[in-house]
């Protein structure tokens, strides 16, 4: 009972910010994302009679307790719904150019969904996969498609799923990742969003910036409008961190020298070299640009940053099944 799974992590150009269930993990918007082909996890599950209990090694190393309670109720789910009763060992490797900088729970819980699904003997088909990795980590139900995605948010563990907005993404979409800061953040998305949920005043308009949002950017996908995906992922990305700022007690996910990118973006566009950025839940960021700009953006940002600071990346595959 063995399966191998990798599944590319994805950045959100509309945000997902926010649960109406903790438990299901059902967000309270949809949102969109693009899946990257540079940032990825591949994961190898094997369940064994022989085992008194899971065993998790991330990269080579054992997790915290917090982690393996988190990995743990994951694997319950799994074995609830394939009637398995075996323990498995979890063996996954997270492929980033820089140590933990772009890890993310996204690629993790669907590669993590996926093995442990197949290896169970369940034959999952795509919705049914992004849901299961839904249970893990919200983020992940996009991992499933390559390209754009849509989450649609559902009202219920059976309506809430991700599909494919445009898997082929074939107009020149590209990002750069401007890595400030590689250790891991203080504040989880988790309590992050619990935390603006229940105080932050301006929930009730968020909810309504995304829904306006998904509308506008699903149409500038038909269109092939980068400047309009770029400007739209923009504005949505700095209504979601003006979430924290409004939240009791305030928090910011950004560092100095984000403010130094999203500044340097700022000024690129002056000169014309039209590029835009976003921010997930850290201080990391993100630049949205059509490929033919690269050399310029790069080159005006390595003034900034360091060249291995500096990570390319084109748009990713879904979920990948190696053995
Ligand atoms: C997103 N982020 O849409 C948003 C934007 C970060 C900023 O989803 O609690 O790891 O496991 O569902 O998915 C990061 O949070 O949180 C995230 P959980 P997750 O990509």
């Amino acid at each position: 009972m063995y399966a191998k799974a990798r599944a590319h992590t994805n950045i959100a150009l509309v945000k997902y910010w926010g649960k109406k269930n903790q438990e299901l993990i059902l967000p309270y918007t949809d949102s969109l994302s693009l899946t990257l082909n540079e940032f990825y996890t591949t994961t190898e599950v094997t369940f064994n009679a022989e085992l008194i209990q899971d065993s998790f090694l991330i990269d080579g190393q054992s997790v915290d307790s917090k982690n393996e309670q988190k990995l743990t109720h994951f694997m319950n789910l799994v074995r609830q719904q394939s009637n398995c009763s075996l323990y498995a060992t979890v063996n996954s490797e997270n492929h980033v150019p820089i140590s933990a900088g772009l890890a993310s729970s996204s690629s993790a819980f669907a590669a993590l969904a996926a093995a442990a699904s197949k290896a169970a003997g369940l034959n999952l088909d795509q919705t049914q996969l992004s849901r299961l990795a839904r249970r893990g980590s919200g983020s992940a139900t996009r991992s499933v498609f390559g390209g754009l995605v849509e989450w649609r948010k559902g009202n219920d563990d059976e309506t809430s799923f991700a599909v494919p907005v445009d898997e082929q993404v074939d107009f020149g979409l590209e990002m750069i990742a401007i890595l400030t800061d590689t250790r891991v953040k203080k504040v989880s998305s988790r309590s992050g969003m619990q935390n603006v949920v229940a105080t932050s005043p301006y929930y009730p308009a968020w909810q309504q910036v995304v829904a306006n949002d998904m509308v506008a950017m699903k149409s500038a996908i038909v269109k092939k409008d980068i400047n309009l995906i770029g400007q739209i992922a923009e504005e949505n990305a700095m209504r979601m961190h003006a979430l924290t700022l409004s939240a009791q007690p305030s928090f910011t996910y950004f560092n100095a020298d984000s403010l130094v990118a999203m500044s340097a973006i700022k000024d690129l566009r002056t000169q014309g070299i039209n590029c835009y950025y976003t921010l997930d839940a850290g201080p990391n960021v993100k630049v949205i640009y059509q490929h033919t700009d690269r050399k310029a953006i790069l080159d005006a940002l390595s003034t900034k940053f360091s060249k291995q600071n500096l990570v390319v990346s084109l748009p990713g595959p879904g979920i990948e099944y190696l053995e």
